[in-house]
Order: structure tokens, then C-alpha cells, then sequence
């Protein structure tokens, strides 16, 4: 069948069966775990592995064909109508996840890009639509975060010294996974690729507060990411008077506060702490090294790399005030994007098409599409985050959110159709 559009009752139709099979499977996905009682899978882990042997039926009954590539993504290639070296739409997300995590957060893009591929029903496009999973999005195993994205971009060079918490290095885990794998393809592009589409959950509380299913992402805030070692002194937690400590948990603790407070006091800046660790950790010992994370993020790279500064600097006055000094470094930087605008009309158009009002917004959260936006056109669609929760077991999404964005997908692919046509100068008949 070639690409008549369908009629749009057809579509809506089609989205609301989709939908509960979409929530369906999240749920089974979510089974896939390294962490029995919690969600956490992270880069070429047994989980992913099992995840892909659980997707593969699913794509190919979609009359995909499917593979992974050596970085551990997941590919599975839906053809075109003419079954030629065709335009490519890439759609996705990530299918890893943060420690504790929900059941939504990546794994909802790739399952919309089956179930939009499904939602064709046999039909085929004048493009070819690739639906990719990517193995590592997070950076829960080596801290750094993108690298299933910056591998079928060619960005991952200056990361694969990256150590996990056995030490092992990306490098060593490529080439590992590379030999498990023999039947792995190139992780690069095709160069028909003309376009990227990613459908995520918003993360965050504005589009339930505006009442809306939907929002149009335009732009995506830039992130660091830094380590911080404050070296204090252990020592006997009943004989060391207090004016004589150097105790570096109450260093970082001080430290974290006065980061809080420096945040609150710039517009649309978020510090984080997530991790600290003290050593040697006993009940009746001073610590005398802490190692913790920070995240910063803000939608103007100069606004977050002045704030990164500050932030450091702050941690270098305490530790000095008490006598001890910090070792402190930005590891990740990853500027602030934004999305191609030929794309983000196309989803405005599809989301009004399908009878659904949105908003444009800019992500607070670092997604795939950042990565992959300077070097194709990209667009993301966001989906309603009840209560705004995420990255948290809580996590959830709406039956009838998931049915508007799959109904949303389906008018995209057809605007997408028309796109490439008026762009080739051969309006399609
Ligand atoms: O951290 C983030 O913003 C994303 O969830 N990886
Ligand atoms: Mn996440
Ligand atoms: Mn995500």
C-alpha cells in the first residue's frame, strides 16, 4: 500500500487500540531489570539484552527489520514505499534508565515509534522510518550521560575513557559487547537520514497545570556535570574537639546549602546534588573524604557556566575556611539546543490536526534529541507527567495522552510526507 492519507477518524481510531498495547508493553519492559524490586537498566547491561529480545517480535511484526549496532542501540528499519535509498525519519528515545526509575521515561519514545510504524498498518510511506533505542542516555553506569546518541553521531571519542564503578572504561565495554555481538552493525547514520522525532514525558508539572495532553518542544536547557572530593581529616569521633576537626562531610554539607541558596537566587537555575558518598563511613569516625555529584542546568550556556564557576569557587572558600582543600571538576558540559524549526511547525501542524492544543516549551530535562539536533533537523513532542513526577517508581502517563500523541505521530508522518515532497519540488498527488 502506498501513502494515501487515511482519514482522520481512522487515525483516532487507530491511536486509542494503540494506546493500552503502548502502556501494556511499558509494563512488560519494566520486568527487565539489573535490580530485582526496582527499575535500573543501564549501558549493555543482561536487562537491555532482554529488553531487546523482547522488543525484536514486536518490531518485526510491525514489518520492521531489526538489529543493534556496537554501542548497544537498539535499530529496527521500517522501509519505504519504494524500497530505494529513501529519505529516513529517525524517531526514538532511550531505553536505559536512572536507578528506581519509572516505566516511562525513554522507553515511552521507542514504543511510539512502534506503534506508530504498527499504526500504518501495512502502509508504507515515501520514507523509510528507523525507530532506534538508545543503550545509554542517563549515565547510570559511567556518569556520563548520551552515549548511545553520541555514537550514532560520532561524539563519543572523548568519553571512552570513561571508568564505571569496577573501572571498567567504555572503551573496554565497546569492544566486549562488540565481541558478544559479531551480528552488531555500524552505529553511524544513514546518510539519508533527514530528520529526527523524539515523544517523551514532559518530566515536570507545567503541561498538567495548563490542562493539556500535549507540548511542542522548542528548545532544551544545557547541563553540566561535575565531581567533587572534599579532602578533610578522619579522625576519633570522641576525642577530637570539635575547632579541631577537618571534617569533610560538614564541609560538603555547608557547601550543598550555600549551593541551594545560590540557585533559588537565579531565574531558571537547578543545582543538584544527587550522590555523596563519606569515607570511611564508621558511626564513630569523622569523615575525612566525601566525593558527590553536581548537576546544573539552565537554558543559557553563559548563565550556567558563570554558576558552575561560582558554585566551585564556594566549595574552595569552605574547604579552605576549614582547613582543608577540595578537588572539584566539570567532566560534562552539554550546551543548551535548539530544535529545528521546519520540524517543530510539522508537530504543531500534526498535534492541531489531530484536534489537540499544545504549547511550545523549553525541556529543563537533557534528552537524546539534543545530542542528535546538530547534525539533523529534530523535534520532540511532550506527553502530560501526572503530577509531574519522574525518575521515580510514581511515574505515570495518561491512556488518552498516549492515544493523542500516537494520533499526533500518525498526522506527523504524513505532514513529514508532504515536507519532503514540496522540498523535493514534486508536490505529492
Ligand atoms: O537528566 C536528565 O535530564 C535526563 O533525564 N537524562
Ligand atoms: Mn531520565
Ligand atoms: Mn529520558
Amino acid at each position: 500500500m502506498n501513502s494515501t492519507v487515511v482519514a482522520d477518524s481512522v487515525r483516532a481510531a487507530i491511536a486509542r487500540n494503540a494506546a493500552s498495547t503502548l502502556l501494556a508493553r511499558s509494563t512488560a519492559l519494566a520486568a527487565c531489570t539489573d535490580k530485582p524490586g526496582e527499575i535500573l537498566r543501564t549501558f549493555l547491561s543482561p536487562a537491555m539484552e532482554r529488553v531487546h529480545q523482547r522488543m525484536q517480535p514486536w518490531f518485526e511484526t510491525a514489518g520492521a527489520i531489526v538489529s543493534v549496532d556496537r554501542a548497544g542501540n537498539l535499530r529496527a528499519f521500517y522501509p519505504s514505499a519504494s524500497n530505494e535509498n529513501s529519505p529516513r525519519l529517525l524517531i526514538g528515545s532511550h531505553l536505559d534508565t536512572v536507578p528506581n526509575a519509572g516505566a516511562y521515561d525513554g522507553v515511552l519514545g521507542v514504543l511510539m515509534g512502534l506503534a506508530l510504524v504498527e499504526g500504518l498498518s501495512g502502509r508504507k510511506m515515501p520514507f523509510a522510518v528507523e525507530i532506534i533505542g538508545f543503550s545509554d542516555e542517563e549515565g547510570t553506569r559511567f556518569g556520563i550521560p548520551f552515549l548511545g546518541s553520541r555514537a550514532v553521531v560520532n561524539q563519543l571519542d572523548d568519553a571512552l575513557l570513561g571508568k564505571d564503578a569496577n573501572g571498567i572504561t567504555i572503551r573496554e565495554a565497546l569492544s566486549d559487547y562488540a565481541a558478544g555481538h559479531p551480528e552488531a552493525i555500524e552505529t553511524s547514520l544513514s546518510s539519508m537520514t533527514t530528520g529526527y522525532l523524539e515523544f517523551h514525558i514532559e518530566q515536570g508539572p507545567v503541561l498538567e497545570s495548563k490542562k493539556l495532553a500535549l507540548g511542542v518542544v522548542d528548545s532544551l536547557a544545557g547541563q553540566s556535570r561535575c565531581h567533587l572530593v572534599f579532602n578533610g581529616r578522619a579522625g576519633h569521633a570522641g576525642t577530637t574537639p570539635m575547632l579541631l576537626r577537618r571534617d569533610a562531610l560538614a564541609a560538603a554539607a555547608e557547601w550543598m546549602t550555600r549551593c541551594e541558596m545560590i540557585a533559588s537566587n537565579v531565574e531558571g537555575l537547578m543545582a543538584t546534588v544527587g550522590q555523596i558518598s563519606a569515607e570511611p563511613g564508621g558511626v564513630n569516625v569523622i569523615p575525612g573524604t566525601v566525593r558527590c555529584s553536581l548537576d546544573v542546568r539552565h537554558t543559557d550556556d553563559t548563565v550556567r557556566g558563570q554558576s558552575v564557576r561560582v558554585i566551585l569557587e564556594e566549595a574552595h572558600a569552605i574547604a579552605a575556611r576549614r582547613g582543608m582543600q577540595v578537588d572539584a571538576e566539570e567532566y560534562h558540559a552539554q550546551p543548551a539546543v535548539h530544535l529545528d524549526s521546519a520540524m517543530i511547525s510539522l508537530c504543531d501542524k500534526a498535534v492541531r490536526q489531530a484536534g489537540y492544543a499544545s504549547i511550545r516549551m523549553t525541556s529543563g530535562a537533557g534528552h537524546d534529541a539534543m545530542v542528535i539536533a546538530p547534525h539533523l533537523p529534530a523535534a520532540m513532542v511532550f506527553l502530560r507527567s501526572p503530577g509531574g513526577i519522574s525518575h521515580h517508581p510514581d511515574e505515570s502517563v495518561l491512556e488518552e495522552d498516549v492515544a493523542a500523541a500516537i494520533h499526533a505521530g500518525l498526522c506527523f508522518l504524513d505532514e513529514f510526507a508532504l515536507f519532503l515532497a514540496e522540498k523535493e519540488g514534486n508536490p505529492i498527488a
